[in-house]
């Protein structure tokens, strides 16, 4: 492909050769769209036009009439920020949406950032079609991507049979320096390399440019040494321009067989702007009318026309990725019908798994436990209900940061495996110690249609609230099994014992935060969780055996699906005061509800697992369970009481965490920081004096 000459501002479209011309149309409409919108980053498109071009037309197996094909090659574009390469792309290309219509309009590039456009600040994933995942979070995006090429490795040793690939797609990603500076990135690198993710392909654009300016100012390693650390191939390609040598650099890719794919491309970040080309001025700022016209004059464009497709190029786009895509998805099309010939069973199950829903009958074998005075950790009934679902839900994968003995989170049936490298087919992943990556593979499976399980201690949680939050923006059924769940845990001190996380997960808005108070109420976390496909779940469990409550003599534990339930009511006549726990501490109310019946006090306990399924209740039911007219009432969870005073209302007193734990045994800690029956009851004697 020819260079643009910056000098020579003079030629027409029609003079340059087809790629340059659909290389300066990419160029253009981001330069249009984000100057009609005042905002936006022009930069990488810029820079990058070339490479996204040559990845598309060349290489990218993709069917634009679907974007949801199963076996399409997936574009990340980790840096989420340059989203009009994307939008141009998807444009361009004739990408069309479950609609028939175009997933990205002209229109819509010229409506950038404005409401309703599919083209918003950074690409949503459900929003535009043909976006792959919601990026703009540097690092995110290329860990996802790990997840995927998991993903597609697992699917392929699953389901491919000798005479069907239906699974063969690879992974690319597109990264740019503050992806590679963020430290996720190189969590989801170590463990992709680790892994021989050969199927993996990372394009680094290496432009030396980011917001504050050169990123020498902060960022000087050689990230090619890094990854050819962590294992994997890398391959340099010196002009992003250079259309051949970047194409040459992904044969590379492909023909490498054992370890994934580093390539850098060095890139001018706003690429033919005279005054801003090369610096962090056009990384973020509209580049001005006046240098609108010169950058256009420096590609041969017309330097008035607007958002300008020239003849040729759909026909280019179309000629090329949209002919290659047709012909590949037809010939899919054609293994896939054999496939359900010939192997009838599995491609059912393949059905069941692109609907995003798991096989009849996965909650068969789900136990029942029963009253036991001693029982069990909630972590240990999980693991329980995971190893009773796992051989009927074959797609359930999952596994954690290290921690799987401790979060019970070990497939252990004959037959669940390990996900390995040159073994992809097991169910258990080991993630090491990465919780950061961890969260956004999980992201990457559910994307791929695979239901992901990870875990860690809910402390933890922190270390991967970022790819939560995302997937909660997202709407994907990932599970969070947190253990571990409170001072509880005991004797690891305040560091280990989390107190504000509950709070902090519940403030994610459509994230499902359960904490089961029991091994049944656990159990019927994991069924109502997995009987959805629309939110991510986190399960928060406890480390602590706590009893198996008599469910003869109290509500069945399926009243969790509704987030609240009367567990115990007073026998005669409404209640004086109402008990509200979670978790760990209902066992304790328990205690302290007999006691005051006892004393002949009309208590009434509520089991509140889940806020966010509560409030999904209609208005009677939570009147029903909290009446409004009874104001005496006494909440109790070892957490934080951020937001708890909603239940107890202006006058009801909670029994909370109001400062970090103690390393301590955790008997001693219960009595040191007033979780007893006991401090229960007197809390609830002095609600009842207050109403008298
Ligand atoms: C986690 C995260 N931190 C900060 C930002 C804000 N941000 C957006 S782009 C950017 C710098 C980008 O530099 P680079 O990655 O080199 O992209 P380029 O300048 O090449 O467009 C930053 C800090 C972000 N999007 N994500």
């Amino acid at each position: 492909m020819n260079a643009v000459n910056l000098q020579d501002g003079t030629a027409r479209p029609a003079d340059v050769d087809a790629d340059l011309l659909a290389v300066n149309t990419i160029r253009t409409l981001t330069i249009d769209a984000v100057q009609r919108a005042q905002s936006g980053h022009a930069g990488l498109p810029m820079g990058m036009a070339p490479v996204g071009y040559a990845l598309w037309t060349r290489f990218l197996r993709y069917d634009p009439d679907d974007p949801a094909w199963p076996n399409r090659d997936r574009f990340v574009l980790s840096a989420g920020h340059g989203c009009l390469l994307l939008y141009a792309l998807l444009h361009l290309a004739g990408v069309k949406g479950p609609d028939g219509r175009p997933a990205v309009q002209l229109a819509d590039i010229k409506a950038f950032r404005q409401l309703g456009s599919r083209c918003p600040g950074h690409p949503e994933y459900g929003h535009t079609p043909g976006v792959e995942v919601t990026t703009g979070p540097l690092g995110q995006g290329a860990a996802n991507s790990v997840g995927m090429a998991i993903a597609q490795r697992w699917l392929e040793a699953r389901f491919n049979r000798p005479d069907s690939a239906l699974f063969d797609y690879r992974v690319y990603a597109l990264c740019s320096d503050g992806d590679m500076m963020e430290g996720v990135s190189g969590e989801a690198a170590s463990i992709a390399g680790h892994l021989k993710l050969a199927n993996l392909c990372w394009i680094y654009d290496d432009n030396h440019v980011s917001i504050e300016g050169s990123t020498g100012l902060a960022f000087s390693e050689d990230v090619a040494a890094r990854f050819r650390a962590y294992g994997w191939a890398t391959v340099d390609v010196a002009d992003a321009n250079d259309v051949d040598a970047f194409a040459h650099a992904v044969q590379t890719f492909q023909a490498t067989k054992d370890r994934p794919t580093l390539i850098r491309v060095r890139s001018i970040i706003g690429y033919g702007s005279p005054h801003k080309q090369g610096t962090s001025k056009i990384h973020s700022d509209p580049l001005g009318e006046e240098e609108v016209r010169l950058t256009k004059a420096a590609y041969g464009w017309p330097q008035d026309a607007q958002f300008l497709v020239p003849d040729g190029v759909l026909e280019r786009f179309d000629g090329t990725f949209g002919a290659r895509g047709r012909r590949l998805r037809a010939v899919w099309d054609a293994t896939l019908r054999r496939y359900r010939a010939d192997h009838g069973e599995a491609a059912a199950r393949l059905d069941d798994l692109w609907a995003g829903r798991l096989p009849e009958g996965w909650d068969f074998d789900l136990p029942t436990f029963e009253a036991d005075a001693k029982g069990m950790a909630t972590r240990e009934a999980s693991g329980k209900a995971l190893n009773a679902i796992g051989p009927r839900a074959p797609w359930l994968v999952g596994g954690a940061a290290d921690l799987a003995p401790s979060t019970k989170t070990l497939l252990e049936f004959d037959g669940a495996g390990v996900f390995e490298a040159g073994s992809y087919g097991g169910r258990n992943l080991h993630f090491g110690v990465r919780e950061h990556a961890m969260g956004a593979i999980a992201s990457g499976l559910a994307l791929s249609g695979l239901r992901p399980y990870v875990g860690t201690f809910l402390i933890f949680s922190d270390y991967m609230r970022p790819p939560t939050r995302l997937a909660a923006l997202m709407s994907l059924p990932a599970v969070y099994v947190f253990s571990h769940d409170s001072i509880g845990l005991g004797q690891d001190g305040p560091t280990h014992q989390p107190v504000e996380q509950l709070a902090a997960l519940r403030a994610i808005p459509n994230l499902m935060v359960i904490r089961p108070c029991d091994a049944n109420e656990t159990v019927e976390a994991w069924r109502v969780i997995l009987n959805q496909n629309r939110r991510p779940a986190a399960l928060v469990l406890s480390r602590q055996t706590l009893p198996t409550l008599d469910r003869g003599r109290f509500a069945p534990a399926s009243g969790l699906a509704r987030g609240a339930y009367v567990l115990v009511d007073s026998e005669d006549g409404p209640p004086q005061v109402i008990l509200i726990a979670s978790g760990s501490e209902v066992a304790l109310c328990e205690a302290a509800h007999s006691q005051l019946a006892g004393d002949g006090v009309s208590a009434r306990l509520v089991s509140m697992p889940s806020w966010d399924l509560f409030e999904a209740q209609d208005e009677a039911y939570r009147r029903l369970v909290l009446p409004p007219d009874v104001t005496a009432r006494v909440v109790v969870e070892a957490g934080s009481p951020l937001g708890w005073d909603r239940y107890a209302g202006p006058t009801g007193e909670i029994i909370v965490m109001r400062g970090f734990g103690a390393s301590a045994p955790i008997k001693q800690l219960e009595q040191h920081f007033g979780f007893t029956a006991d401090d229960v009851v007197a809390a609830a004697r002095r609600q009842l004096t207050k109403e008298a």
